[in-house]
């Protein structure tokens, strides 16, 4: 950790100093069409600390060979910065073991594991995977798949019309054919934070292991594995200020460990002979070929850099902003909100009067704001609500009561554009 992150650091007692965090990511202050950037497109990709700009860079200058493979220095190096890495993410969630933390490009990857290495071979025809109505289509498409490949069915739980999930209707889905439940943390469309140790214990009740799609949840709320006691738990670097190319699948190590590999290369194996192959342990097992390396060394530093911060201090920064940003949303006149759950996390998805969400970002580029347009991979939400799409502002640490403001404006001067 540099002099200036030390300098930054806060305790829990609510001295967060938001300003000198968003002073350590240098796109914040570039223009964009002429004006001062207001980034809100940080649930598709958040922006790079200088930190982790750094370390990536350093790596590449300094340290940068193969890991697992030389014997000689840089690639000890390259070794040692990326299995650091490994272990701050098990700090960071508070999984039990290294064991537990398979690096893989993505969530994407990550459910596309645990959907082919875990649950294909233990379903059949008559099982079923159960996962929610707000999911994104990562953590629809993969058991799609493997309901095609097994002949096993997907049942899908309802939302309401504020985009929850309720407790009662989870227990109602979970009869004695499920195999897994899947289910977001935070939904990537509405925010909706779903009640997952509540969901964990139901199912674990009836003996189902839950696999949580945490996307949106480990750049925002804390996270401990342990205490959610959830079977698989899936993130990506580059949602948390970490490069893209990154991520991570947390599974507990008695059901890693009976899990067949799921992809075949190099480094997953001890031994490989026309005979038979011998495969690695955990978790090497499970990360077959050259990894993205710069990028996890990135994903390390930025976990170092939330940790200096507090997550709990993340989160109530944000939550405030998400506050301010819903009720400003809701002075303009013809405002639908979509995503009013109770309980959310940085993101607030709206439709302004009949202009068309693409026509509304193309306008609030042109003033300097970036915000995300569209179905956000998540179409049956957009079917739920009945509409082609919509606009969606999201939060990270760095975002402002001004960014908020200025979004409000251009969303004002977008509405004159639309009525001349
Ligand atoms: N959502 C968004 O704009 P990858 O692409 O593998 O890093 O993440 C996929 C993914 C999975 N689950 C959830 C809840 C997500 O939000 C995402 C990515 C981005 O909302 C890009 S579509």
């Amino acid at each position: 950790m540099n002099t200036a992150q030390n300098s930054m650091q806060d305790d829990d007692t609510g001295t967060f100093d938001m300003e000198s965090y968003r002073a350590e990511f240098p796109i914040l202050s570039r223009e964009i069409n002429g004006c001062p950037l207001v980034y809100l497109d940080s649930a598709a990709s958040s922006q790079l600390p200088n930190t982790v700009i750094n370390a990536v860079s350093e790596y590449q200058k300094t340290k940068h060979a193969n890991v697992h493979r030389g014997v000689h220095t840089l690639s000890h190096l390259a070794t040692d910065a990326y299995e650091g890495a490994r272990d701050s993410i098990v700090d960071f969630i508070g999984a039990a073991s290294r064991s537990e933390i398979i690096l893989t490009s993505g969530t994407t990857e990550s459910i596309n594991l645990v959907a082919q290495s875990f649950a294909r071979p233990i379903l059949g025809s008559g099982d079923k995977i159960v996962i929610t109505q707000l999911e994104h289509h990562s953590n629809i498409v993969p058991w799609q798949l493997v309901c095609e490949q097994t002949g096993a069915e997907l049942h899908v739980i309802p939302i309401n019309e504020r985009g929850e999930v309720s407790l009662d209707d989870v227990v109602a889905a979970l009869d004695d054919n499920v195999r897994l439940l899947a289910v977001a943390y935070v939904s990537n469309a509405l925010g909706s934070i779903l009640p997952i140790k509540e969901i964990v214990k139901e199912a674990h009740d009836r003996s189902i292991p839950v696999l949580v799609d945490g996307a949106q949840a480990v750049p925002h709320i804390p996270v401990d594995v342990q205490d959610l006691d959830c079977d698989f738990f899936a993130f990506s670097g580059h949602k948390m200020f970490a490069p893209t190319g990154s991520g991570v699948l947390y599974g507990k190590e008695n059901i890693l460990e009976k899990m067949p590999p799921y992809k075949g290369g190099g480094d997953m194996i001890l031994e490989v002979h026309f005979e038979g192959t011998t495969y690695n342990e955990l978790p090497y097992k499970f990360e077959a070929g050259t990894p993205n390396i710069s990028s996890v060394i990135g994903l390390g530093e930025s976990i170092a850099f939330l940790t200096a911060i507090g997550m709990r201090n993340v989160y109530d920064h944000e939550n405030r902003v998400l506050d301010y940003l819903t009720s400003q949303l809701s002075t303009l006149d013809e405002m639908r909100l979509i995503g009013t759950a109770a309980k959310k996390a940085s993101v607030q998805s709206f439709m302004l009067a009949d202009i068309h969400p693409h026509d509304l970002g193309t306008i609030l580029d042109h003033q300097g704001v970036a915000i995300r347009t569209g179905h956000h991979c998540a179409m049956p939400v957009m079917d739920y609500f009945a509409v082609p799409g919509t606009a969606r502002a999201s939060l990270a640490l760095y975002n402002n009561e001004n960014d908020v403001d200025r979004m409000i404006e251009a969303l004002v001067k977008a509405r004159e554009v639309f009525r001349s």
